[in-house]
Formats: C-alpha cells, sequence, structure tokens
C-alpha cells in the first residue's frame, strides 16, 4: 500500500515526506495506523549520522500510538481495531532475557532489529522500487507500520493518542529509570543531568515515590520553571557553579547522592553523575546514548569505594507488560505529560522539531496524522 512517510535520505540531511510503499503483516505481524508520533533526541542522534548503527535511506521515529488496521496470520493477542503503541524493546515472554526476569532486553528480534529490517530479513518499506531501512523496529515516522505482535502494547481506548504516544519512549524511560532500574525509595536524594523529554520524566518518577531531594542540572535556565512544576526542589545551572560541579553537588546533597541519572548523552557529563554520588552505596544511572567511538571513564576507586554505574534502555520497562499500565496511570492523574509536549505539527513539518530541539525551545514535538 501506499503510505506517508518522512525519509532520512542520509545523515546529517533534513527529513523529506515522501509516498512510500508498505508491504503488509506477514505471519505474526500486525499493520499499525499511526495517529501519533513524538520525536526523541534518540532519532536527532540517529539522524545527525551519531548512531553507529544509523542506516539510510530509513524512515525514524519510535514514539507513536495508533490503531491495529490489519493482522497477520497466527496473531493471537491483537485484533483490528485495538489501540496500541509500538515498542522498540519487544516482549516475547520466551527468550533467555524475558525468562530471566533481570531484564527488559527481549533478544527475540534485537539483530534485524538493528539491520533495519522485520524478523524474517526484509524490509517492507520502499520508495519507488528501492528499499528503505525499518528504524528501531517501529518506523513511526509515518501513517502506517507493520510490527511483530511482541513489538505492540495495547491500550486503553479512551487514551489519548496525541499524549500517550509519549509514553512510547520519554515517560516510560524516566519514570521506569527510576522505579524499575534504580528503585529509588522514598527519603533519597536524587540528582537529574538534563532536563529534556527524558530529565523531566525522572523527575517526576522521583516525585512519585517520595524522594527528599530531586536537585535537576540543566545548562538552560529555561527548564528550571517546568521541572519544579514535575518535583524539581534545587536547580543547578553548571556556568553558574563557581569551581568544579561535583563537589558541589556532594556538598549540596549532604556527602552525595544516593542516585543520580545521566540523561543528556555526554560521556563527560556521565562521569560527573557517577562521582557526586555517595561513597558506599550511590547509584547512577546512564540513560543518554552517546555518540560513535566516545567513551566513559573515571579512577576505578570511585567503584572500589561503592558507587555503582548503571544503564538503562527504555526505563528498565517490560513493554507490553509495564506500557498499558503507564497509559492506566497517565489516565488516572498519577502522572503527568500534557505540559510536557510544548509543540505539535504535521508530519509535512517534522524538520521543525529538530530545530526546535536544537534551540532548547521544546521539551517534546508529537507529529499529528
Ligand atoms: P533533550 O534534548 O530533550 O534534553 C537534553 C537536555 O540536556 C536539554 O535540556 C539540554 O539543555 C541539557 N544539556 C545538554 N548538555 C548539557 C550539559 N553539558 N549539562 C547539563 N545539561 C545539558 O533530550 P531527551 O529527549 O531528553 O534525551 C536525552 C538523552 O536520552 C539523549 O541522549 C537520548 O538519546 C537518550 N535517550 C535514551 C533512552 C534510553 O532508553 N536509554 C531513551 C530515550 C532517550
Ligand atoms: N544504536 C545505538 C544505541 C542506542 C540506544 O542505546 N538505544 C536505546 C533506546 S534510546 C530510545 O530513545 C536502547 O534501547 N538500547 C538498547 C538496544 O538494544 O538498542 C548504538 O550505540 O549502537
Ligand atoms: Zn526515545
Amino acid at each position: 500500500m501506499d503510505i506517508k512517510a518522512a525519509v532520512a535520505f542520509g545523515a546529517g540531511e533534513p527529513l523529506k515526506v515522501e509516498t512510500v510503499q508498505l508491504e503488509g503483516p506477514k505471519a505474526g505481524e500486525v499493520l499499525v495506523e499511526i495517529k501519533s508520533t513524538g520525536v526523541c533526541h534518540t532519532d536527532e542522534y540517529t539522524r545527525s549520522g551519531s548512531d553507529p548503527e544509523g542506516l539510510f535511506p530509513s524512515v525514524l521515529g519510535h514514539e507513536g500510538a495508533g490503531v491495529v488496521v490489519e493482522v497477520g496470520p497466527g496473531v493471537t493477542n491483537l485484533a483490528e481495531g485495538d489501540h496500541v503503541i509500538p515498542l522498540y524493546t519487544p516482549e516475547c515472554r520466551q527468550c533467555k532475557s524475558c525468562l530471566s526476569r533481570k531484564t527488559n532486553l527481549c533478544t527475540a528480534i534485537r539483530s534485524t532489529q538493528g539491520q533495519g529490517l522485520m524478523p524474517d530479513g526484509t524490509s517492507r518499506l520502499s520508495l519507488n522500487g528501492d528499499p528503505l531501512y525499518h528504524y528501531m523496529g517501529t518506523s513511526t515516522f509515518a501513517s502506517h507500520a507493520v510490527l511483530p505482535e511482541i513489538a505492540v502494547a495495547k491500550i486503553r481506548e479512551d487514551a489519548p493518542f496525541e499524549k500517550v504516544c509519549y509514553i512510547g519512549c520519554g515517560v516510560t524511560t524516566g519514570i521506569g529509570a527510576v522505579i524499575y532500574t534504580a528503585g529509588v525509595e522514598p527519603g533519597a536524594n536524587v540528582v537529574v543531568f538534563g532536563l529534556g523529554g527524558i530529565g523531566l520524566n525522572v523527575v517526576q518518577g522521583a516525585r512519585m515515590v517520595g524522594a527528599d531531594k530531586i536537585i535537576g542540572v540543566d545548562l538552560n535556565p529555561e527548564r528550571k520553571a517546568m521541572a519544579e512544576k514535575f518535583g524539581m526542589t534545587h536547580f543547578v545551572n553548571p556556568n553558574e557553579v563557581e569551581g568544579d560541579l561535583v563537589p558541589y553537588l556532594v556538598d549540596l546533597t549532604g556527602g552525595g547522592a544516593d542516585y543520580t541519572f545521566e540523561c543528556i548523552g555526554n560521556v563527560n557529563v556521565m562521569r560527573q553523575a557517577l562521582e557526586c554520588c555517595h561513597r558506599g552505596w550511590g547509584v547512577s544511572v546512564i540513560i543518554g546514548v552517546a555518540g560513535a567511538g566516545q567513551e566513559i571513564s573515571t579512577r576505578p576507586f570511585q567503584l572500589v569505594t561503592g558507587r555503582v554505574w548503571k544503564g538503562s534502555a527504555f526505563g528498565g520497562a517490560r513493554g507490553r507488560t509495564d506500557v498499558p499500565r503507564i497509559v492506566d496511570w497517565y489516565m488516572q492523574g498519577k502522572i503527568d505529560i500534557d505540559p510536557l509536549i510544548t509543540h505539535t505539527m504535521a508530519l509535512e513539518d517534522i524538520n521543525d522539531a529538530f530545530e526546535l530541539m536544537h534551540k532548547g525551545e521544546s521539551i517534546r514535538s508529537v507529529v499529528n496524522f
């Protein structure tokens, strides 16, 4: 079928909206009409050419919500008309990783996903006969997407697509990192580096679990007001700190943070986030993704003396199980999403979303179809 999609033709190039061809669902797959999709910094990371797995030409996008319009043979968990969120971290419930209960990183289809292909090793997207790559198994910058049923979360029908699409990545990543990956307990002191689309959800997750100090660190002073609305208790602009940031944060947390979260993708900040953790027990969670070739470093003494370095993908959430619950939390008013969606646009204007992100003017932009 013909669909509308924003195509990334090459690293660093603006996306171009085209009519592209999409083959229908095969066994175990569904066709989803995408109603809304958020634009995450990870899309920009790949578009810019920083992603070592980045492939072109491709259809980016991984933060969508929509409706199942067709199911392939053998699909048992979904039906036409179901409201859904595509999952870049699937949940097959059968692979070694799913069965371990130790991780959300399902391995059932990760290798083909990383090659920009469907699980059968083919691409279903093409432009005038030339194949296009899929992205993160989702490719939501398009009016329609084919997805394996293990990569689809069924959600309640009264949830607004233009808001809950954000649960497809940013909301779940931020809140999940707090509750699933770190297990922050009430009364903990937390430092959040980067108060963008992810960091602000870490802030609201920390408030949700009853953290004491919630310190936000960002170079953009405009982030202060929104972060306070979401539960931040102290704002730190590194440009306004005299001397080193790490001792300043250690002092502010009364000896070091219990938990820190890096939500930028900057390897120097990752080091600061580890080193401002409390000696003996502080845990630092890396959420930001760093460009090809970049590496983290610290003195091993930081770990010998009890600080713990961890990472979190999709907030440690098991998509088919946890995403519908997080949608419920939003519908019940337990978490807030609406103020974080600062801009909406049509697919034709999707490049504006990247520009707003670069200028620091948006938190989340959402494309509505
Ligand atoms: P964003 O652009 O909305 O936010 C980044 C924030 O960091 C901005 O507010 C910016 O002002 C601030 N910042 C930049 N440099 C800084 C510095 N040196 N010190 C302090 N603040 C600084 O991005 P986002 O959508 O929130 O994504 C954040 C990161 O998380 C990206 O690297 C993204 O790729 C990654 N991410 C990871 C996962 C995961 O599953 N691990 C999921 C989603 C996003
Ligand atoms: N392709 C990059 C890694 C990018 C990355 O770490 N992605 C996160 C999700 S970011 C969502 O906005 C993730 O889920 N990682 C686990 C995985 O299996 O990709 C690289 O460095 O190669
Ligand atoms: Zn994302």
